[in-house]
């Protein structure tokens, strides 16, 4: 059976690898009008659902207009309008409430006004003002905090001012202002710091600034500038990266743009992206279950003529490196293959998000990769250990490197893929920076190991868990991350990893099943409640607590990291 399966299936292959090259990539997609055509509104997302809120209905007027959109009904609804009409205003979420920050009308001018939403009851209520009047500002969230950015209080005095405001409390609270003044900008949330981008500076100019704000700290730094300076653009994150949208590029009052760069902050780089259909300013987005909604803004420059479109980002799909080893080759085609016909969330990646059987779309998914070693959104972390000197281990993709305590030795031939490093079992170790909390969702670890005795750790969490670990009676791979529920528990295996021969061994959670992976086989298998998450740093090659006896005495080679579930 087996057999016929993979001689059809070869047969398939013969035909497709002529025609099929281009890798399925990023695309935009019309969907549902919005109800009311308008700019300068602002959007949060609520329970799957995206607000929009306020906006200019002219070059002046203001808007009290609510309407929220639901993308898995692909439907519109009107919800309570606020009390007081403004467009360029700040919107954010804290604990199921929609607040809605500033903003302007003329003639009346800037607003420091708050309402607060509840979607429950459908009703605003007024909160305590914000201390500064401005408009053109952008509000963002950390730790049920709401920082209102920038804008402008009047025309053309643009600021620099951040204040903070509890919703707790209905009190704010004046922080250190960003080192550049500007209006207009965008800002966004990514593991715990706030970037904002572009905006219009002293006018008529244009940024390309982005700057960091560390909300523990209360600082702000500078990262790397973003490659189309614009004004009026939307921001959303999306698998940890920052989509910057639209906007103006040359002078705030011309034509807007299509134009979409990503902004990866774990790397500091920035990436173009799939224009939009539609060029677009004065517009808002938000992220809803992998894809983005840009909405509405003008198409044209002063005086400003509306639109209500709506154009649905997709990211693309993961490449189909199904044991995440960074290719796609005849091991992922086999894995294929074994599922042919069957229900396998793994291998089912195509169409997007998989359709419930593995056929002959995720075959051309995977020949559209084929022998190449694609780009992979989902791989977060990557410590090649091919170093040959130093006590840095490189991170080839997220940029946490490690650091090397002890005096472990470069193997630069001595690896399973190029070099490996070797550790005494006494000392040696790595310690890496803060991490995303893969245990949110998905994810999966994966490395290749040589020796060992049993009771020692291969990778760890600080203070949280051994991720993967030698068993302490008999050299047994197994995992101590589990629920922080009651019900938590370790999960052992019986294959013993000691025995001084390469293995590569994984521990993949799908978000239910927690299982352990010996040399691509499944060991073992649970469920658990959850996992315990945290962003601390790793070990590798000591236990959680570093404690004496857990150091690993071995090789190890080629961490990966990914945001998915692979089949190592
Ligand atoms: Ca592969
Ligand atoms: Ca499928
Ligand atoms: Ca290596």
């Amino acid at each position: 059976m087996f057999w016929n399966k993979k001689l059809s299936l070869t047969l398939v292959l013969t035909l497709f690898l002529p025609t099929m090259s281009l890798a399925l990539s990023d695309s935009w997609t019309s969907r549902t009008d919005m109800p009311t055509p308008r700019r300068g509104m602002s959007a949060a997302v609520l329970d799957g659902k995206i607000y929009v809120i306020g906006g200019n209905p002219d070059k002046t007027g203001g808007l009290k207009t609510v309407e929220a959109y639901d993308p898995a009904t692909n439907t519109w609804t009107t919800k309570s309008p606020m009390s007081v009409a403004r467009g360029g205003l700040g919107i954010s979420v804290v604990n199921g409430k929609i607040y809605a920050i500033g903003g302007m009308t003329n003639p009346s001018g800037s607003y420091n006004t708050v309402e607060e939403y509840d979607p429950v009851t459908d009703r605003w209520t007024r909160k305590a003002d914000m201390p500064t009047r401005r408009f053109g500002l952008s509000t963002s969230v950390v730790n049920g905090k709401i920082y209102a950015i920038g804008g402008q209080g009047s025309w053309p005095n643009v600021v620099s001012k951040v204040e903070e405001y509890d919703p707790a409390t209905d009190t704010w609270t004046e922080k250190r202002p960003m080192q550049t003044a500007r209006a207009h900008l965008s800002t966004c949330v990514v593991n715990g710091k706030i970037y904002a981008i572009g905006g219009v500076l002293e006018y008529p100019e244009i940024a390309s600034i982005v700057e960091e704000y560390d909300p523990v700290a209360n600082t702000w730094r500078k990262k790397a500038d973003m490659p189309t300076a614009r004004t009026f653009l939307a921001t959303s994150v999306l698998n940890g990266r920052i989509y910057a949208m639209g906007g103006s590029t040359t002078d705030p009052d011309g034509p807007p743009m299509s134009i979409v760069e990503e902004y990866d902050p774990a790397t500091d780089t920035w990436t173009a992206k799939a224009d939009m259909l539609t060029a677009r300013g004065h517009l808002a987005a938000g992220t809803v279950n992998g894809k983005i909604y840009a909405i509405g803004g003008t198409t044209g420059g002063f005086p400003w003529p509306l639109t209500s479109i709506v154009e649905e980002y997709d990211p693309g799909l993961p490449p189909p490196d199904f044991n995440g080893d960074g290719t796609v080759d005849i091991t992922d085609l086999l894995r294929l293959i074994d599922s042919w016909g069957q229900d396998d969330p793994l291998v089912d990646m195509a169409p997007p998000l998989g359709d419930g059987i593995v056929d002959i779309q995720d075959l051309e998914h995977l020949m559209s990769y084929w022998e190449q070693t694609p780009d992979d959104p989902t791989l977060i972390t990557h410590w090649a250990l091919d170093e040959t000197e130093g006590i840095i281990a490189q991170d080839g993709i997220g940029g946490n490197a490690a650091y090397i305590i002890g005096d472990p030795l470069w193997l630069p031939d001595g690896g399973m893929v190029n070099g490996a490093i070797q550790l005494d079992g006494v000392d040696d170790c790595a310690v890496s920076g803060p991490m995303p909390n893969l245990a949110e969702g998905p994810f999966s670890a994966v490395t290749w190991i040589k020796g060992g005795v049993p009771g020692q750790g291969v990778l760890s969490q600080m203070a949280v868990a051994n991720w993967l670990c030698t068993d302490p009676s008999d050299g047994t791979l197994m995992t101590e991350l589990k629920s922080a529920g009651e019900d938590g528990c370790s999960l052992g295996s019986e294959t013993v990893i000691t025995d001084d021969d390469w293995h590569r061994i994984g521990l993949v959670w799908d978000g239910l099943y927690r299982t352990l992976y010996v040399d691509g086989v499944a060991v073992t298998e649970d469920t658990q409640n959850g996992l315990e998450g945290s962003s601390n740093g790793l070990y590798i090659g000591a236990g959680q607590m570093m404690q004496p006896g857990t150091y690993f005495s071995g090789l190890i080679d080629d961490i990966r990291l990914y945001n998915r579930a692979v089949n190592p």
